[in-house]
């Protein structure tokens, strides 16, 4: 069955083959369409998927590669080591070990696929095979630790501006961590930090970015969405980390020297989580009221119904 999918879009090059049309010619259900795709993707064929439109077997337009990603890098960029990796279990792991054996700050680790994604708190971030852009970025900052949370912060300020300017995609940020377009999560961002008691050695931060996905496994399909499904297009994703690290640049040595304060506002533009009734779920418990914002240091402000303010580190929040 796999072969025919593959035979059928072969017979249609350069134009897209709806999945409707593909399971009726094969007498199959759409998922199974949708299963075959992904197994031919795992083999290497490049297949992009564009929703209301439908597959279509490309060249190497978005395939990925260390000396695409490279090339596309401005001069006097942070970043000026690439590592690229076809498959990886989580490219938080290859980057601690580099960053543990020595390997300076401004190194990015870039893969095509993670089997073992991470997410916060234990939880599984999804990586399918070429579809999006999963990278850490190493960092060695000269900052007190109890700052690292600002990182992620910064993080999703760059993440936003550069998907923007790619794609005119309208983003929010939804406290501290998720990206969201139309309410729904198009990327993710892990800060995992390493640290003597007063000063941080090292700072991974890996972000999860839903680039080329066609659709999401059903577990996934209702909260999460990619640039492509909301773009009705799909991305150069070297295209995408260049942005993400060109505006990241800046904005980092910005925060170095400057603080905070500059990147504050810029977060505050984007939130979805200011003024709103909200829950914060972490383990040290539940709190329950609302968003007054973030202060200097990029900590949440939650005003409980007794007109108690909360200073909330880390959490998970949910809109009421
Ligand atoms: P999080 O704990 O805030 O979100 C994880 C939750 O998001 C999951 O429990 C699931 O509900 C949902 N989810 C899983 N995969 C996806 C996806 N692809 N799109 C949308 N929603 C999803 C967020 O954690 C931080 C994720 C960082 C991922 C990067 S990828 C590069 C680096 N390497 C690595 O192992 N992790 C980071």
């Amino acid at each position: 069955m796999k072969g025919k999918v593959l035979k059928l879009l072969r017979q249609n090059d350069n134009t897209f083959l709806s999945g409707e049309k593909i399971s009726n010619e094969l007498n199959c259900s759409r998922t199974a369409v949708w299963k075959h795709i992904k197994a031919l993707r795992n083999e290497g064929y490049d297949i992009i998927a564009v929703q209301n439109k439908g597959y279509q077997l490309t060249k190497s337009a978005y395939l990925l590669s260390e000396h695409d990603i490279y090339s596309r890098i401005k001069k006097n960029d942070l970043f000026e080591n690439v590592v690229y990796h076809n498959s990886v279990t989580s490219t938080q792991t290859v980057a601690q070990q580099l960053a543990n054996e020595g390997v300076g700050e401004g190194t990015v680790v870039v893969a095509d696929e993670q089997t073992g994604g991470k997410g916060r708190l234990g939880r599984v971030w999804d990586s399918e095979k070429g579809a999006g852009v999963w990278m850490s970025l190493i960092l060695k900052p000269q900052i007190d630790f109890r700052k690292a949370p600002q990182l992620t912060l910064l993080t999703a300020v760059a993440v936003t501006r550069a998907i923007e300017s790619v794609s005119g995609l309208p983003l929010s940020i939804k406290w501290p961590n998720d990206l969201l377009v139309n309410g729904k999560k198009l990327c993710g961002i892990l800060t995992e930090m390493q640290a003597d008691p007063d000063r941080v050695q090292s700072v991974i931060i890996g972000i999860g970015l839903n680039v080329n996905h066609g659709g999401f496994p059903d577990d996934l399909s209702e909260i999460a969405t990619s640039m492509n499904i909301e773009a009705g297009k799909p991305f150069n994703r070297a295209e995408v980390i260049a942005a993400i690290l060109n505006e990241f640049s800046w904005l980092y040595r910005t925060y170095l020297s400057q603080g905070f304060s500059l990147i504050k506002p810029l977060w505050e533009a984007h939130a979805v989580s200011i003024g709103k009734k909200i829950v914060a779920r972490s383990t040290a418990g539940t709190t329950e009221g609302y968003a007054l914002g973030i202060d200097d240091e990029g900590v949440l402000l939650l005003q409980d119904n007794q007109g108690e303010t909360h200073r909330i580190y880390s959490a998970d929040i949910e809109f009421k």
